[in-house]
């Protein structure tokens, strides 16, 4: 059963914390008995990192298969669907392409409310200016978005991008290993979206580790339901003063 589905009101999380109310159901799962892998869902995911990073580009080699060599930066927000068969199941990733430029913006609580997971990108060939930003992306988007009882990060993938241009070196990628740790990064990739490089896997990688984050939560909330039933079927016994004497 999926009860990020129903927004269930637990005490524990403070109001302005977000919950993760967009992992919706869409009608034909209403099958409580499914798991989190084999009914339709709809995700939203962010896109977000430095101006210029290839977010955009990303979205577009994932979702139309095309790249422009010119493009316009993004204003505000963008959006794209695209449907996705992970898991045995079948999934609706709703991406929001964030403006690099929107970093601080008051409407980025806006734009984190209710996602289940992002891609934060930088760019290879400005690895120094652009992976301080991602790693300011990820701070605070750790600051904004709980999901759960225990009040979780949403899982996060980083993506270097541009990768055609600038190949990774060992120390880049120890560096990044090293960021992925100390940041909470489920992981990393080299993609490019002029080369076509690692973009599916880039798309795949986010919807597993969303769907497993799905499941863990399903099953913390159910366990924590479960407790409470428990609790209350035993407070419903009569006890033995409570007993009619007659
Ligand atoms: N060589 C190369 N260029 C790329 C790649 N991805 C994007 N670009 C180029 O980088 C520039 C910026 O790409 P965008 O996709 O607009 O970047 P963005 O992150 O969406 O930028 P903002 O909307 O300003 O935040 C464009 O000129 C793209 O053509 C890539 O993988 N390789
Ligand atoms: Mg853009």
């Amino acid at each position: 059963m999926c009860f990020l589905c129903v927004v269930v009101p637990y005490p524990s999380w403070k109001t302005e914390k977000r919950q993760m109310s967009s992992i919706r159901r869409t009608p034909k799962t209403e099958n409580t008995a499914k798991s989190s892998c084999d009914r339709d869902l709809i995700l939203k995911i962010l896109m977000i990192g430095g101006p210029g990073c290839g977010k955009t580009s990303l979205i577009r080699r994932y979702v139309h298969d095309a790249f422009h060599s010119t493009m316009r930066a993004t204003v505000g927000v963008d959006f794209a669907l695209k449907q996705v068969h992970r898991c045995g199941g079948s999934q609706t990733l709703q991406l929001w392409d964030v403006a690099g430029q929107e970093k601080g913006a008051n409407a980025i609580r806006v734009y984190f409310q209710a996602a289940a997971g992002a891609m934060i990108v930088c760019d290879a060939t400005r690895l120094d200016e652009t992976l301080p930003l991602a790693i300011l992306w990820k701070r605070d988007i750790d600051s904004k978005v709980f999901v759960g009882p225990k009040e979780e990060r949403i899982p996060c993938i980083l993506l270097v991008n541009k990768c055609d241009v600038e190949p990774l070196t060992q120390s880049h990628k120890e560096l990044l290993d090293t960021t992925c740790h100390e940041h909470h990064f489920c992981g990393w990739l080299a993609t490019s979206a002029k080369a076509n490089t690692n973009v599916a896997e880039a798309f795949e990688m986010i919807t597993d580790h969303v769907l497993a984050f799905i499941k863990r939560i399903d099953d913390l909330i159910t366990k924590s339901l479960n407790r409470k039933s428990v609790t209350l079927n035993e407070l419903d016994k009569p006890t033995p003063e409570s007993r009619c004497p007659c």
